[in-house]
């Protein structure tokens, strides 16, 4: 016998819950003990997007595979302490559970709640026809995309918009409401391609980021003004004669309404309600017009306010407006993800989706916990809600109520897995097979399963799998394996998938849609019940609540450039000791008793954390900072950031608020 290989490199696709959806290289040793691990993960440098570097998160990947408190063994609570059981057992018992429910009470006080901590196919989408098959309320999934989906859908329908590949095509980048040096750091290479051949990159955004930093001009806009500062610089690009009105005669639809909305909004009262100057407003509007191709890249920020969904719709139809849809290069992202034309009659079983099925808003997880709501059980997996959800000092008291039973599939033991009933635990992206789309580009991939799973832990997929035989579930796509799913999903016809078939995916690991070259997806209108771009009704800007004595600051919470969400928030739970935790970034007109380097009390409506301060004009008056979904565990006071935000959702798609959160700070030392 000869010895096999201690080392071995293999290319998968990353899960998480990015736009970059990248291929790694990820270095697999075998350990003196005979078991593999991952010990290494970089990009692939033959992918055209992922260009060979990893992000600053997922780099930490293996450290967070193998931590040593990932749960490797199903447990359950006894005597208020999580002990190991093994799967006979906790699986009998949840699924005796949920007969008992379903018995007394009925599927709607069986709960389900999950988001996109893997973007698998399997794992991430088609487990949740378990809960179709009871007739459990449908879960909707506002947390992160909807509102700018919604907005999306009224102007352009699905979501296509300029691929990466075209973006060197640019000559005026706008990077609006978008931290893309951290959220989708993918798209820099092609960006600084763009700029190489001549073209200057401007960032709309509250606060100074690292995106401001690596732009040529940044608009330190007031939160929440999106809208108005979209209409004034239309108005001087009609002013000026700048619009194409051709474009607008030929592939749109209610434009006199939008322009009416514009005529208001001169370039001093713009400036006025957006806190930039006429001349920004004035140059934003000859740069986007006349320096084109204009690309705009639209990130979920100004979405997560009130007005969001009418921020980001007025936004994308700029280039409605110069008729950047016909140059290449020129246009709007939001998302890519409309260019998967996949079949997903029956992804989740969503053909069992009943018209008259209960619906719960993940944004109020914590009203759907309280005992009025009557859940009694709640399944959580591909989130960690304690932390990410508004208002999660709630959530987490709901959590805990005795009369309420909590199953958690988990790779990590995150802040939910800590305050579950039973603890399920779930294999990784290196460990089990599936599927992934993208929204950042278009390309789709096919990981196979890598790795042993190590201890017992088991695919999401299993598990349900499981718990429907247990439960006499008859349904046949709930215990499909990722091949049927991938022949299911792929069965479409459309011209984008040709050639890509299941053996063909499968052999490659990755392949690039077969998209129309040079295509520019609305150069001529767009695939919306019209036919064309629609701009009724017209963006009419709604202001956010005001700020007052009490509550004198608006505070953004977005991502950290080293988490993905909450996850690695585990990681900087370890580098904790090392002085890493959260801060909050005011400006030094607000200081007022605050002290930099110490600890400030923020207080809203909905709950108080604490957090250090850290005084900098990167942030404006009136608004402070707090970047990322850092576990509580990490901060002073153990309390997520989302303990202070709410659960206001956002005027399209029943989104999340969560820039736009009313605060004071007080002195906490
Ligand atoms: N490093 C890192 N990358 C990530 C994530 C992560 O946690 N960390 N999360 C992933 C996920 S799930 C998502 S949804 C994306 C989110 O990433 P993005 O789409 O970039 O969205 P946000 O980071 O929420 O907000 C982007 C910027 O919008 C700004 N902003 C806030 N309010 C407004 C406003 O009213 N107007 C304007 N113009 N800007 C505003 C914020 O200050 C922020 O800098 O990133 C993904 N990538
Ligand atoms: N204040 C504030 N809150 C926010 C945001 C913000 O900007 N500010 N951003 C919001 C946004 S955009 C989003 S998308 C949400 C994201 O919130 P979440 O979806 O909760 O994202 P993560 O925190 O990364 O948690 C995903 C969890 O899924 C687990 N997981 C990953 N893969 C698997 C798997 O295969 N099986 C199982 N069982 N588990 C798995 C991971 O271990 C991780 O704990 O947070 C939202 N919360
Ligand atoms: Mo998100």
């Amino acid at each position: 016998m000869t010895a096999a290989p201690t080392i071995r490199q293999v290319l998968l696709t990353c899960p998480l819950d990015c736009p970059d959806a990248c291929r790694l290289k990820i270095t697999i040793e075998r350990g003196a003990d005979g078991l593999e691990k991952a010990v290494k993960l970089t990009g692939d440098p033959d992918h055209p997007i992922t260009r060979g570097f990893a992000c600053a998160k997922t780099v930490h990947y293996p450290a967070r595979q193998n931590h040593p408190e990932r749960p490797l063994y199903p447990m359950k609570r006894v005597n208020g302490e999580l002990t190991r059981v093994s799967w006979e057992q906790a699986l009998d018992e949840i699924a005796a559970h949920l007969r008992d429910v379903l018995a007394r009470r009925g599927p709607d006080a069986v709960l389900r709640y999950h988001y996109a901590g893997t973007m698998g196919l399997m794992e991430g989408h088609h487990i949740h026809g378990f809960f179709r098959a009871l007739g459990a309320p449908e879960l909707d999934e506002t947390i992160c995309s909807t509102a700018g989906t919604e907005a999306w859908r009224l102007g352009y329908g699905p979501r296509y918009g300029v691929l990466p590949e075209d973006v060197a095509h640019a000559r005026t980048i706008v990077l609006w409401g978008i931290n893309s040096l951290s959220t989708n750091s993918h798209l820099t290479p092609f960006m600084t391609q763009a700029r190489k051949n001549g073209a200057k990159i401007i960032h709309v955004d509250p606060y100074l980021n690292k995106t401001g930093r690596y732009a040529d001009t940044h608009l330190k806009l007031r939160p929440g003004t999106d809208t108005v500062l979209v209409l004034g610089v239309a108005r001087e690009i009609m002013a000026q004669g700048w619009a194409d009105e051709t474009y607008i005669r030929e592939a749109t639809q209610g434009f006199e309404e939008f322009r009416a909305e514009a005529e208001g909004w001169t370039l001093e009262r713009t400036a006025e309600t957006t806190g930039l100057s006429a001349e920004q407003v004035a140059e934003l509007a000859r740069a986007i017009s006349q320096d084109s191709p204009t690309y705009i890249r639209v990130g979920y920020g100004m979405t997560r306010h009130e007005g969001g969904g009418t921020a980001l719709r007025a936004v994308t139809l700029l280039p409605a407006i110069t008729g950047d849809w016909r140059r290449r290069g020129g246009g709007c992202t939001l998302s890519t993800s409309g260019v998967f034309h996949l079949n997903r009659s029956r992804l989740g079983a969503a053909h069992l989706i009943r018209e008259d099925a209960k619906h719960v808003n993940m944004n109020e997880l914590a009203g759907a916990l309280e005992p009025s709501a009557g859940f009694e059980a709640a399944f959580i997996y591909n989130c960690n809600p304690a932390v990410v959800a508004p208002d999660s000092a709630q959530v987490i008291a709901g959590l805990q109520r005795p009369d309420l039973k909590v199953i958690v599939l988990e790779q990590a033991m995150t802040e939910t897995a800590r305050l579950a009933d039973y603890v399920l635990p779930a294999t990784t992206f290196m460990e089990h097979a599936d599927i992934y789309t993208s929204y950042g580009h278009s390309w789709l991939g096919y990981n196979p399963a890598e790795l042993d799973a190590p201890g017992e832990t088991r695919p999401n997929s299993w598990v349900f799998q499981q718990l429907g035989e247990r439960l006499g579930l008859t349904e046949p796509s709930l215990f499909w394996t990722v091949d049927d799913l991938l022949t299911e999903v792929l069965d479409t016809g459309h011209p984008f998938l040709e050639g890509i078939t299941p053996e063909a995916l499968k052999a490659a690991g990755t392949l690039p849609l077969k998209l129309p070259d040079g295509w520019l997806p609305y150069a001529d209108g767009a695939p919306t019940p019209s036919g064309k771009v629609m701009f009724t009704p017209a963006p009419v800007y709604c202001p956010a609540a005001e700020l007052n004595a009490e509550y004198p600051l608006r505070l953004l919470t977005p991502p950290a450039h080293h988490f993905l969400n909450s996850t690695y928030g585990m990681l900087g739970n370890l580098t904790r000791a090392e002085g890493t935790e959260p801060h909050i970034l005011v400006h030094p007109a607000d200081q007022g008793e605050l002290v930099g380097g110490q600890l400030a009390r923020i207080v809203s409506e909905t709950g108080q954390a604490v957090r250090r301060v850290r005084i900098t004009d990167e942030v404006q008056p009136g608004v402070a900072v707090v970047e990322g979904s850092w576990w509580g565990l990490s901060a002073p006071d153990g309390q997520s950031i989302n303990a202070v935000t709410a659960q206001t959702l956002t005027d399209l798609g029943g989104g999340s608020t969560f820039h736009n959160t009313r605060v004071r700070l007080e002195r906490a030392e």
